[in-house]
Parts: C-alpha cells; structure tokens; sequence
C-alpha cells in the first residue's frame, strides 16, 4: 500500500450509516468500506487489508489497478478521453482489430455494461432473423435457460427465472423461450423456424457457478447450426481467462456466432462491454440503427486494448489453468469438513456450505473478520472468483481462513 490515508476522515461504520437514507437499498454490503487496492488486497478505512476472492465478479480479473492497465489509461487521459461515435477516434480501430483477433471472430459492437452488450445481442440477432433468415415480422424468439443470469434491464428480466429480479417490474418484454440449462433434448424442442438465437453463458455464474455436462456446448453449436439460429455465448462472466481459457467455449473448442463480452474488458477501471460476432451478423447494423454515447470511446479503447494485450500472452489464462488445479485442490480436501460440494474451473468456483454451519452468508461474514472477502449466491453456496493475479501463497491462505471458518463454525 502505497498512499497514507488522506480523504477518509470517517469511520467505516459512520459511512455505512451513512448510505442508508441517500443510497437505494437494492444492495446488501459486506459491512466493509474498502478505501484503497493493490493486486489481490483491498484495505478498508480504519487500514484492515482483506484478501479479494471476488475480484468484483470477474471484473477485476488482471487485479487491482494493474500496472499496465492503470499506464494505459493514465497516458490516454492525457490525450483524449471522449469523442462520442459522431466522430472517429484514434482508439477504437486497434482494440476491434485486436479484440476480433483474440476471439476468432471478424466485427466488433463497442458498448459499456454486460446489459448493454447482451440487449444489442438480441437486437442484433432479431435483426437478422428477420433480415437473413426471413422470419415473419415481430415474430422472432430467443431461447434461453432456466437459471441464467444475463444482467437488470426491463427486457432482460423478462426471461430471467429468479422471482428476486423480475417481481414487480413487469410487463416484460415477450419473444424468450426459456427450457432447462444443460438439456440438449430441451433445447431442441423450443427451436423452431421463428427461432433467432439460442443464448446461453457457456456457464452460469449466478446461478452457483454451474459447470454443464462436456459435449453440452458441442451440441449447442451444432443444433443451432443445423436449425439455422445464432449461438450467442454471453461470456462477460466466464470470458477473459477465468477458466483458464480466454473463453469458456474454448473448453469444447466451440466458436459460437456472438460472443458477449463485459466486466474484466474494462481493466477494473472502467465500464466496458463488446459484442464480437460473425462478419454476416453484425453487419445488420446500418448507421443510426443503434448506438451508445460512451460504448467505444477513447479511455475505454485505450484500456480494453491493454487488456487484450495482457490477455495475448496466454500468461493469465495459464495461471488460472494452474492455480485453477491448488483451488480444486483446497476445496476437495474441506468435502465433508463443512463443504458439501463444489463446482470448479480454472479460477472460479461454486461452493455449497453444509447448512448446518450457516448460510452463505454467515460463511462470507465470518470470512470477512478473517480477512478474506467472498460473496454468497442462493442460500448455501459461496462464489470464489479471485484475481488471476493472486499467487499460490494467497490462495493457500485463503483456503486456510475458509476451512478455519468451517471447523469453527462445526
Ligand atoms: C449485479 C451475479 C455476478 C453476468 C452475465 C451479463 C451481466 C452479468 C453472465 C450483466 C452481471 C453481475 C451483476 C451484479 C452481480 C453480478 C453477478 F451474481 F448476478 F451473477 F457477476 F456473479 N451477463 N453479473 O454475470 O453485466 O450489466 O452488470 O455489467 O447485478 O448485482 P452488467
């Protein structure tokens, strides 16, 4: 840690107080205020340095404020920062070149959040239903899984299965067939010629880190190939070198038509998402048809293109793959020790808590006091996803303060 704390004068606790009559409520913190961050440590207020297995949901997958990401961005600030789309930048070109290059695929659609990237990707792949395939108008639908996670807006809850996100925010946008995650019989079923895409993350994060079975993508791509609809693979969770790949589809050398892309393309600095697709796809969009005031500004290229550029080494995605073999390890050896059960790949694992010993909750909070930050999903399981950054040592640690808290908590 470098800089002496200077801007916060009061305490964690007065700024949790705080928040509470200014700031919405649609959050229930970790009751730590994080201040500073370097690498895989965060430190709180008061100094209390926490390790981060969360890494901001895979958004900060290169680690806090990384070296080449933070001169990036620090040497385009002094430049240019913002132009809107109205006019070229000097950015933009390079990151599309390298960002289609590091994913296979040919065309580029720079936008801001997951959201974003994933309601382009129904745009876009409506468009195409319609344009290419011939679909009747207004007739289109998307098929989707049960148990996804793809982001907050009003179209995408409309097929979102968990009550917590849709409830109250209806009506909901229609045209989504939602069948079974990891059911390939399912799936084929709810195809048919209104079909314009199946979309699908190749695993699901929110749902507990979901891992489906080997061949399910393979036969994603091609029954959707034979039916003649659009894979989109949203990745912004799975994507990036969390599982040891740059993508997750690579594990089943699966190249989809579109590939969503969000959270770690932003370097853990700022918002920046893509959706990277097929020449023939993207190539719906005509000028005026759709847009973002910040998607591909300056600051945002400059950092996205550093990010591809750590990514080109293969050194992260390796890491993950390696680190990825001491986290299974860890978690195996706590099976039966308060962990029933987990799901893993690469840097990224779902772990179910024997409820006996608490909630995930009551797990991520007395980790907390241990120094380690994790965040609960769906009662019983906790979400590890640390920095790829995060060496052997610190992962050790970790895994030691989570198995303390389980035998404590016996
Ligand atoms: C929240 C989860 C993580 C995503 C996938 C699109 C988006 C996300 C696969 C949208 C976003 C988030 C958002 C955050 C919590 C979080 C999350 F618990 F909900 F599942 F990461 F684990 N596709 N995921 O995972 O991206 O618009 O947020 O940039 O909403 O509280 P966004």
């Amino acid at each position: 840690m470098t800089v002496a704390p200077s801007r916060s004068l009061r305490s964690s606790a007065e700024l949790i107080r705080a928040e509470e009559p200014v700031l919405a409520h649609n959050y229930h913190p970790l009751p730590v205020v994080v201040a500073r961050a370097e690498g895989a440590w965060v430190e709180d207020v008061e100094g209390r340095r926490y390790l981060d297995m969360l890494a901001g949901y895979s958004a900060l997958n290169f680690g806090h404020r990384h070296p080449a990401l933070i001169e990036a961005a620090h040497r385009q600030l002094d430049q240019l920062t913002l132009t809107s789309r109205a006019f070229h930048n000097d950015r933009l070109a390079q990151f599309a070149e390298s960002l289609a290059e590091l994913t296979g695929l040919d065309m580029v659609l720079p936008m801001n959040t997951g959201a974003e990237a994933v309601e382009s990707a129904i745009k876009v792949a409506r468009k195409w239903a319609y344009e290419v395939k011939g679909v009747a108008p207004d007739q289109a639908t998307i098929v989707v899984a049960a148990d996804n996670f793809h982001g907050r807006t009003t179209t995408i809850v409309s097929f979102s299965t968990d009550e917590t996100a849709r409830a109250g925010f209806g009506p909901f946008t229609p045209g989504f067939r939602v069948v079974p995650y990891n059911d390939l019989a399912a799936l084929e079923a709810a195809i048919d010629e209104t079909t314009a895409a199946v979309l699908i993350e190749p695993i699901q994060g929110e749902a507990g880190v979901v891992i489906p079975d080997d061949g399910y993508l393979r036969g994603v791509r091609e029954l959707t190939r034979r039916t003649g609809c659009l894979f989109i693979a949203d990745e912004i969770q799975s994507g990036l070198g969390r599982t040891g790949r740059t993508l997750a589809v690579e594990h089943e050398d699966v190249v989809p038509d579109m590939i969503l892309l969000g959270k770690a393309l932003g370097g853990g600095i700022v918002p920046v998402s893509a959706v990277v697709a097929r020449r023939d796809v993207l190539q719906v969009l005509r000028p005026g048809e759709h847009g973002s005031t910040f998607g591909g500004n300056p600051l945002s290229a400059a950092v996205g293109s550093a990010v591809v550029e750590l990514l080109e080494t293969g050194e992260y995605q390796r890491r993950a793959a390696e680190l990825g073999i001491v986290l299974r390890g860890g978690l195996t050896a706590l099976v039966g020790k308060g962990v029933q059960g987990f799901r893993a790949r690469g840097l990224w694992a779902g772990v179910d808590i024997d409820p006996a010993i608490g909630t995930g909750r009551d797990i991520s909070e007395r980790l907390m006091r241990e120094g380690v930050l994790v965040k609960d999903t769906h009662g019983s399981t906790i979400r590890l996803a640390p920095p790829l950054t995060i060496t052997g040592e610190e992962l050790r640690t970790a895994l030691g303060s989570l198995e303390k808290v389980l035998t404590e908590g016996a």
